[in-house]
C-alpha cells in the first residue's frame, strides 16, 4: 500500500519536473530551489550579468547558507567565481542582482572588501566560499541561476520565453526582439536563448519572416531607433563585399539572396551586417548601431 503510495508519488513528481524542466544546459539543485549552471568561459562581470540574463537566468549569489553550497557544489577546485553582487549603480552599496544586499552571514577572504585603487566593484567568491571585491573589468567564471517558479511551462519551441513561435511553414521557431542591440551583441541574444539570428532559406520563410514583422510595428517598439529594419544571421565575415550565412554558407546555398532595391550600398562608414526589412528584402546595416532583430530556433534545442 506505502509502497504504491510512493510510486505514485514518484510518478508525479517525474511529470511535474519534466514539465517544469528549465532548460537542458541547466542543472535544478533542491538546495538553491531552482536551476544552476556553471559557465566555465570567464567573462568580465558585465558580459557574465548579460549573458546569465539573455538566458532566462541572474548572476548568482550566495544569497544564503544553501544557495551558497549549491553554488559551492558547482565551482571546480581553487577557483574564484564572480558572483552577482555587485556596487556599480554606487561604489561600496553592494547588491546582488536581484537586489539584495549582501548576505549577513557572508564569510571574507582576509583583508577584503579593500576597493583596491578605488576600482573594485564586483565581488568574487572563492572555492572555500568567502567573498572579497575585485575589478569588475577582470574575468572569471560563474554561475547563472533560475529560480524555480511552477508557472514557468515549456511551449512547443522548446522554452519557457513565450516571446518564441512555432511557424508550421518552416517548422522553425522565432522570435522578434523589440529591444534594439548591435548585432553581435543580438548574436549572443539568440544563442542564449538557444537558438540563431534567423538564417532565412526559402522563399516561404520569407514570407514567415515578413509576417513577423508585421506584427512589431514601429509603435510597438521604444527607443530612439530605425524600425524597419532588423538584423538576421548573415555578415561579410571581415572580407568586404561578400556576404556568407553565420552557418558559412552563401546566401545562394542557404536559399535565399533577394537584396532589397539598391542593396547592398555599404552606406556611408561601412556596412558589415545583415539585416531585413520589413519586406524581408535583405539589406546591409551599419553593425555597431542599435536594432531589432530576429532570432530562430529549432523547436528541439534546449530539449532533453
Ligand atoms: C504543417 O506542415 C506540415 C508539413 O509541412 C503539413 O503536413 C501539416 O498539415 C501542417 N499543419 C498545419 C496545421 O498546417
Ligand atoms: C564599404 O565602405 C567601407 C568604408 O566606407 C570601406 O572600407 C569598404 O571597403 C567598403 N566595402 C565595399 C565592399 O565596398
Ligand atoms: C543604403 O542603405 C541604408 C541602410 O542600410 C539606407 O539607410 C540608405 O538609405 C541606403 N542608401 C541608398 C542610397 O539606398
Ligand atoms: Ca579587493
Ligand atoms: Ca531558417
Ligand atoms: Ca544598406
Amino acid at each position: 500500500m506505502f509502497l504504491r503510495i510512493f510510486l505514485l508519488l514518484g510518478i508525479i513528481v517525474c511529470v511535474a519536473s519534466a514539465d517544469n524542466g528549465f532548460r537542458c544546459d541547466y542543472t535544478y539543485d533542491d538546495d538553491a530551489y531552482g536551476w544552476l549552471k556553471y559557465q566555465k568561459v570567464p567573462a568580465n562581470w558585465h558580459d557574465a550579468r548579460l549573458r546569465c540574463h539573455l538566458e532566462g537566468a541572474v548572476l548568482a549569489s550566495p544569497l544564503n547558507f544553501r544557495m551558497r553550497k549549491a553554488m559551492l557544489r558547482m565551482t571546480k577546485a581553487n577557483f574564484d567565481i564572480f558572483t552577482g553582487y555587485h556596487a556599480t549603480f554606487s561604489k561600496e552599496d553592494y547588491h546582488s542582482v536581484e537586489g539584495l544586499p549582501v548576505d549577513k552571514y557572508a564569510q571574507w577572504v582576509t583583508g577584503e572588501p579593500d576597493n583596491w585603487e578605488n576600482s573594485e566593484d564586483c565581488l568574487y567568491m572563492t572555492s572555500s566560499g568567502n567573498l572579497g571585491d575585485m575589478n569588475c573589468e577582470l574575468t572569471r567564471p560563474y554561475i547563472c541561476y533560475k529560480k524555480y517558479n511552477p508557472k514557468d511551462r515549456r511551449n512547443e519551441c522548446g522554452t519557457i520565453d513565450s516571446d518564441y513561435h512555432f511557424y508550421n511553414s518552416t517548422g522553425s521557431c522565432y522570435k522578434f526582439h523589440r529591444v534594439p542591440r548591435k548585432w553581435s551583441r543580438a548574436f549572443m541574444a539568440c544563442t542564449a536563448e538557444g537558438g540563431y539570428l534567423a538564417i532565412i532559406n526559402s522563399k516561404t520563410e520569407a514570407k514567415a519572416i515578413a509576417a513577423i514583422f508585421a506584427k512589431n510595428p514601429a509603435t510597438s517598439m521604444v527607443g530612439h531607433f530605425w524600425k524597419d529594419v532588423a538584423f538576421v544571421g548573415f555578415h561579410d565575415w571581415g572580407e568586404h563585399g561578400e556576404y556568407l550565412t553565420i552557418e558559412g554558407q552563401t546566401l545562394k546555398e542557404a536559399g535565399y539572396d533577394l537584396f532589397s532595391p539598391g542593396e547592398p550600398n555599404n552606406s556611408t562608414t561601412g556596412e558589415y551586417c545583415g539585416s531585413v526589412y520589413r519586406t524581408a528584402l535583405l539589406n546591409d546595416l551599419w553593425c555597431e548601431n542599435s536594432y531589432a532583430f530576429i532570432c530562430e530556433k529549432d523547436p528541439k534545442s534546449l530539449v532533453c
